[in-house]
């Protein structure tokens, strides 16, 4: 059983509707716990309105009375400090096999989405630690570290390197996304694990990056979870990201 910690889009671009489908399409169950609701469709996030922090308690609880605590968990938009926080605590009572973070700090959508203050320190301070996987773009990356955002391939791997000495031990930090492209037909995804720095290259499909960041990380928590490594389940991540960019839209 995969659980889901995000936001919900009612385009079901990003959010739960996303990772729930993204879990689907690798066949496996799902259950999700709502952070926040916004009203949105690509191009447009005109609100967004958090959940309490018990609110998110209370959803985990109920959810773990039937299921058991969660072994694999993908954490997407937390919305506030106060979540984080929330969702940093039950982390640690019942520590899971794979928690993977899309550390979503800023809509590609617009600034409606800029996220509660605090909500960064409580990502770096309690979250990373108890991360196994930490999937950031350049641009959440560069804040994550409290530096620019890299723009080179080899900034990234050096963002990956750093970022991954934070997170619990034995994790692994992958730096991704259209920005870091590799001529025009290809982007980089820099991956930091304990043991060596990689570079995996995948193609490059033009196209609506929202949602993208989202599906990614579920597919690879999906992937994790049926047992594949690293390298493998960042690459199928990578194919399935790349074919739903070129999906007829209908939305
Ligand atoms: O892609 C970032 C993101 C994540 N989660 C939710 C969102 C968005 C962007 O709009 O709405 C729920």
């Amino acid at each position: 059983m995969l659980w889901t910690i995000a936001g919900f889009d009612p385009s079901g671009g990003a959010g739960v509707l996303a990772d729930t489908q993204t879990f689907t399409s690798y066949a496996c169950e799902s259950v999700a716990v709502a952070t926040a609701v916004t009203a949105q469709r690509a191009g447009r996030l005109s609100q967004v309105v958090p959940m309490t922090g018990a609110l998110v308690s209370e959803q985990w609880a109920r959810l773990a009375e039937i299921a058991g605590p969660p072994s694999h968990v993908k954490l997407g938009m937390l919305a506030t400090a106060e979540i984080a926080e929330v969702v940093a605590g039950l982390l640690a009572a019942t520590p899971p096999e794979h928690v993977v973070l899309d550390p979503v700090l800023r809509s590609s959508a617009g600034p409606a989405l800029e996220v509660g203050s605090g909500l960064l320190e409580v990502v770096r301070e309690r979250l990373l630690p108890q991360v196994t996987v930490v999937t950031p773009n350049a641009e959440e990356a560069g804040r994550l570290l409290g530096r620019a955002a890299p723009v080179a391939v080899s900034d990234a791997q050096s963002a990956a390197r750093a970022l991954q000495s934070q997170l619990r031990t034995g994790g692994t930090a992958l730096v991704t996304g259209g920005s870091l492209a590799v001529g025009t037909r290809q982007l980089a995804i820099c991956v930091a694990t304990a043991s060596e720095d990689r570079v995996i290259r995948g193609a490059r499909a033009a196209g609506d990056p929202h949602g993208t960041g989202c599906r990614f990380s579920a597919a690879l928590l999906a992937a994790l979870s049926q047992g594949r490594s690293i390298p493998d389940a960042v690459r199928s991540a990578h194919r399935h990201v790349a074919q739903w960019i070129r999906r007829p839209a209908s939305l």
